[in-house]
């Protein structure tokens, strides 16, 4: 459902890495973005405002323009505000002093007898509960039939519907029943209504009075966005709610429900319905869920990072080797070693999705594993002398070194072209004023040029 809120943010996050070092103007304009983005998913006005401005409080900070990746501090940012935003910890439902009441409460059609079942089965199955299921639904003949078909089909008892039972009278039976049978949790499924109107939160009243419920819990259809937020408003407002039940979340709805929920109504969001069938509930973690909103950016982000810090860190080595005027095979030795890890951040690239254009990035630099390899085998093959001063390997030794590495005398003559020329860039940068110019000349990528095969 956050597909297109994802995509949104994601490009944004993209054109802010783009950009390297961020300059205010730059986290000011995709704060515009993350604005419309937000607008456009739905998200209640005063909510979007409060957030895009506790965002850009921070993000305009010192630290993030002066930080080594400021576009991933601004995700970070963005999505410890969405966590936030969502209600922060997990929210579990509060069950002890049996038999605890969930009174399921909501408008016609937006799930309460589906969810309720949903519900019953999650709390048998994984809390291991001993859960009883009624249906105070007499304004419609089928109701009551309808819960007893779903909670038969989620393996849950279900109180058995008398007919012309009043509301308050059914209440009481599932109480009796609950208590005299050892039942820890009773779930009562209620009437909807088309709007909210007096005659049903009289109703409800009377009900909540009766049975002091543990919870009430609100069912909205996240379908119809601000509106589940409104509606959820009135219902707290007159009979006090205590979590609200996303459902639909499967359908195309732009997430705006479930963004604005908790900060306009202060109520947390228990549980979402993902799906017609009994298994389609999940637990709701806003931290699961902001991640999902932010997936692709972080995951690239990640590895960005790491792949970056790979390449700064074995620049830098190389920098101080090279200004002690040093850079042996040994050295090429382990510059190789660095580039066989960075294939390995290749090989984890592969498994992820959406990251395509790093890939490219990455297969662009044409990196060969299997020359890695056998160019270590080659460093490996030659004496310790031999690596500390290359210019003793003369065509027996080459012969040997071919030998034992498994290669040709050719590749073995290849690799000791690569470390002179590297050897003859050291000494122009060294007559050029440094290597630090050098490296800066080398510009990010870090790597020498010709340490790369081909
Ligand atoms: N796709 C999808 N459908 C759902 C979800 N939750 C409920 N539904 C469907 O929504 C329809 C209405 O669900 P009900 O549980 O009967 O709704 P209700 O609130 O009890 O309706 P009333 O009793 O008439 O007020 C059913 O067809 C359900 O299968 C969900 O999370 N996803
Ligand atoms: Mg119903």
């Amino acid at each position: 459902m956050f597909e297109q809120l994802s995509r949104r943010l994601t490009d944004v996050f993209e054109r802010l890495r783009r950009r390297g070092a961020l300059r205010e103007g730059d986290v000011e304009a995709a704060l515009r973005e993350i604005r419309v983005a937000l607008l456009e998913a739905d998200v209640a006005l005063p909510v979007v405002k409060r957030l895009v401005a506790d965002i850009k409080e921070r993000a305009v900070g010192r630290e993030v323009l002066q930080s080594v990746t400021p576009a991933q501090m601004v995700v970070k940012i963005v999505h410890d505000r969405l966590v936030e935003l969502l209600g922060g910890e997990a929210r579990a439902l509060r069950l002890d002093a049996p038999p605890a009441v969930i009174l399921m409460v909501g408008l016609q059609g937006s799930g309460k007898t589906t969810t309720s079942a949903k519900l019953a089965r999650h709390l048998v199955r994984r809390a291991r509960k001993r859960v009883l299921l009624a249906s105070l639904d007499v304004r419609r003949p089928a109701a009551q039939e309808q819960l007893r078909t779903l909670a038969a089909q989620a393996e849950v008892p279900c109180l058995d519907p008398q007919p012309g039972e009043p509301v308050l009278a059914i209440a009481d039976r599932a109480m009796d029943r609950a208590r005299r049978e050892g039942f820890e949790v009773v779930i009562l499924d209620t009437a909807g209504r088309l709007h909210i109107d007096e005659e049903l939160m009289e109703e409800l009243e009377s009900v909540r009075d009766r049975v002091r419920p543990a919870e009430i819990l609100l069912v909205a259809d996240a379908l119809t966005g601000q509106d589940a937020v409104t509606i959820a408003q009135s219902f707290d407002q007159r009979i006090g709610v205590s979590g609200i039940v996303l459902t639909r979340l499967d359908g195309d709805a732009r997430g705006g429900a479930a963004l604005s929920m908790r900060a306009v109504t202060g109520k947390p969001i228990v549980f979402v319905g993902v799906g017609e069938k009994l298994d389609a509930l999940e637990p709701f973690h806003p931290e699961r869920m902001a991640s999902r909103i932010l997936d692709m950016g972080d995951v690239v982000s990640l590895v960005e990072r790491v792949a970056e810090q790979v390449e700064r860190e074995e620049a830098e080595r190389l920098a101080r080797r090279m200004a002690k005027g040093r850079f042996d095979l040994n050295d090429l030795r382990k510059q190789l070693e660095q580039l066989k890890s960075l294939g390995g951040v290749k090989g984890i690239l592969a498994q992820l999705p959406g990251i395509q254009r790093l890939r490219r990035q990455i297969d662009e630099s044409r990196l060969d594993e299997r020359l890695l390899v056998r160019q270590c085998a080659i460093i490996d093959s030659m004496t310790p002398e031999e690596r500390r001063r290359p210019e003793i390997i003369h065509a027996s030794r080459k012969r040997r070194i071919a030998k034992g590495s498994g290669t040709s005398v050719q590749e073995v003559n290849k690799l000791l072209k690569q470390h002179r020329q590297m050897q003859d860039m050291l000494k122009k940068a060294q007559r050029a004023g440094g290597v630090g110019k050098l490296f800066g000349a080398i510009g990010g990528r870090g790597l020498p040029p010709g340490l790369l095969p081909h």
